[in-house]
């Protein structure tokens, strides 16, 4: 990025703190996670903005001022978009997590195409880019991040505000077949193209982009074959990335051997008996694959009764978007399912599955991670999937095998040292945890370690690094051809 030349705005649906209720007290709370850490330095360093929701939908409540002392502290500024209650059940709720999640996740029986989402969804859009507009200048670089968001720069446009846009997608962008189901699909995909830099997670995404992109607009044509490409469609020009979003990998890797966590570690194989752990950790979403992991583990111990008394499979789910049907359905499906499992299977001192629905702290889910023997990393279909990387920097001790769906974004990368399966192959995925339980330890040690060394030097940092870079350079031969086999594979 060119040094001292300008700010740094970054849009999202949410701030990188919430505002929390405790007795009457209303308190603010930061964010934790990895984008919020290799993002704040960029912040910090250039004066920069954040500019999303804060949680709150109560219009008396002073959001402005309870965000002060935060951004005071955090040395950057916060900007909140108020929004009431009816603009987050039609906008978030409605059209972001009822249509755009399922849809673009394939599983297009899940949407509910509802008009009124779309209105909603244009009109919290336009609040947004009004609010980006009030608090920016021509000279700052705007981020807009993922699907809620996907009409700033189409809005800032309509406003006659010129910003130079960049916007990320952080989950998949669908085939051409399924994205073609939406009754809105030729404005999502204008309003994608008024960016200035769209950014996928992966290389295949990106294809898919631009095949609907030249669905509707056959005149545009694609300029290079590199990580970034540029698209010329008459007058307008705009350039499409594949940026593979990562970790703070040194900040999981230090934890795992940090004294309190090693303990606790070692205090997790003790109480599980040396048994080998299979871990599988998750917000609790149906993209995630949770049902069709637990009857894989009933495969496993049917299949392979050896394996019986010798394993345990832990599955942490943190528990997301309550107030959803669905996602209540979603919960009593799993806390069946691990009932009829673990009544199907146990016996006296052995309980095949321990199921934890809660979030975690950081040095207990790290603690997890170093223990696990094998990480059953199995989404239905996901942008990338942190989990996989996150196993991968804490265990240290480069013993455990990552086995990892092929429908998730991070398979482009780690497809190479890792066990790529089939989430709907119940029996591919028994068969899969029983090798990695067989595997030797050379081997394990030697596919663990190339794992970790990728995500280290793919980091968080150098995500944000080559997205900025690639919105502010000017020359298409700063982004040499990758691999494309690699990752269109996926
Ligand atoms: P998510 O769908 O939220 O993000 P993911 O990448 O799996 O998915 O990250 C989940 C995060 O939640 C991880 O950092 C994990 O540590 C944390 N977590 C899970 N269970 C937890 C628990 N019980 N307690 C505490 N923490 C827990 C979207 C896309 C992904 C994409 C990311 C980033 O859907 O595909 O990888 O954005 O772009």
């Amino acid at each position: 990025m060119e040094p001292g030349l300008r700010r740094l705005i970054v849009v999202s649906n949410r701030l990188p703190a919430a505002l929390k209720k405790e007795g009457d007290q209303w308190t603010v709370k930061p964010g934790a996670g990895g984008l919020v850490t290799a993002l704040a330095p960029v912040l910090r360093n250039r004066g920069g903005v954040w500019i999303g929701w804060s949680g709150a939908s109560d219009p008396n409540l002073d959001v402005e001022s309870l965000l002060e002392g935060f951004s005071a502290e955090a040395g950057y500024e916060l900007r909140t978009v108020p929004l009431t209650q009816e603009e987050i059940k039609g906008y978030y709720f409605g059209f972001s997590n009822e249509i755009i999640w399922p849809l673009f996740h394939d599983l297009q029986t899940r949407c509910r195409f509802d008009p009124q989402y779309w209105q909603s969804y244009l009109d919290v859009n336009f609040k947004f880019a009004e609010q980006v507009a009030r608090h920016t200048s021509a000279d700052d670089y705007i981020w807009v991040h993922d699907y809620h968001l996907i009409h700033q720069a189409f809005f800032l446009k309509s406003m006659g505000v010129k910003r130079n846009t960049g916007f990320f997608l952080h989950i998949p962008f669908p085939t051409p077949d399924i994205f073609m189901k939406l009754p809105w699909r030729w404005k999502i995909i204008q309003a994608m193209t008024e960016f200035d830099l769209v950014g996928f997670q992966t290389m295949q995404d990106r294809a898919n982009f631009i095949r609907c992109v030249q669905h509707f607009m056959p005149e545009c044509e694609v300029e290079g074959d590199g990580a970034v490409i540029t698209v010329r469609c008459g007058t307008r020009e705009f350039r499409a990335g594949a940026f593979p979003i990562s970790i703070d990998f040194n900040q999981f890797a230090d934890l795992a051997q940090r004294e309190d966590v090693v303990q606790r570690t070692f205090a997790l194989r003790e109480a599980l008996k040396h048994r080998k752990i299979i871990l599988g950790v998750d917000r609790l979403d149906y993209t995630k694959g949770i049902p069709e992991r637990i009857l894989a583990i009933r495969q496993l111990l049917k299949r392979f009764p050896d394996l019986k008394g010798r394993i345990n499979f832990v599955q942490i789910a943190v528990p997301s978007r309550e107030d959803v049907e669905e996602y209540k359905e979603l919960r009593d499906e799993i806390d069946l399912l691990v009932g009829r499992v673990n009544g199907e299977f146990s016996f006296p001192g052995w309980v095949p599955i321990h199921y934890h629905y809660r979030s975690f702290p950081h040095d207990e889910l790290v603690a997890y991670y170093a223990a696990a023997d094998i990480a059953l990393v199995t989404p239905l279909r996901d942008g990338m999937n942190l989990v996989a990387k996150e196993y991968c920097a804490a265990n240290i001790s480069e013993t455990g095998v990552l086995i990892l769906s092929e429908f998730a974004g991070a398979a482009a990368q780690m497809q190479d040292h890792a066990y790529l399966v089939n989430p709907y192959d119940l029996e591919g995925v028994a068969r899969a945890v029983n090798r990695a339980f067989h595997w030797d330890k050379r081997e394990r040690k030697e596919m663990m370690s190339e794992l970790r060394q990728q995500v280290r030097s793919d980091n968080i940092f150098w995500w944000v690094d080559s997205f900025l870079q690639a919105g502010f350079s000017k020359n298409l031969d700063d982004f040499p051809p990758i691999d494309t086999v690699r990752f269109e594979k996926v």
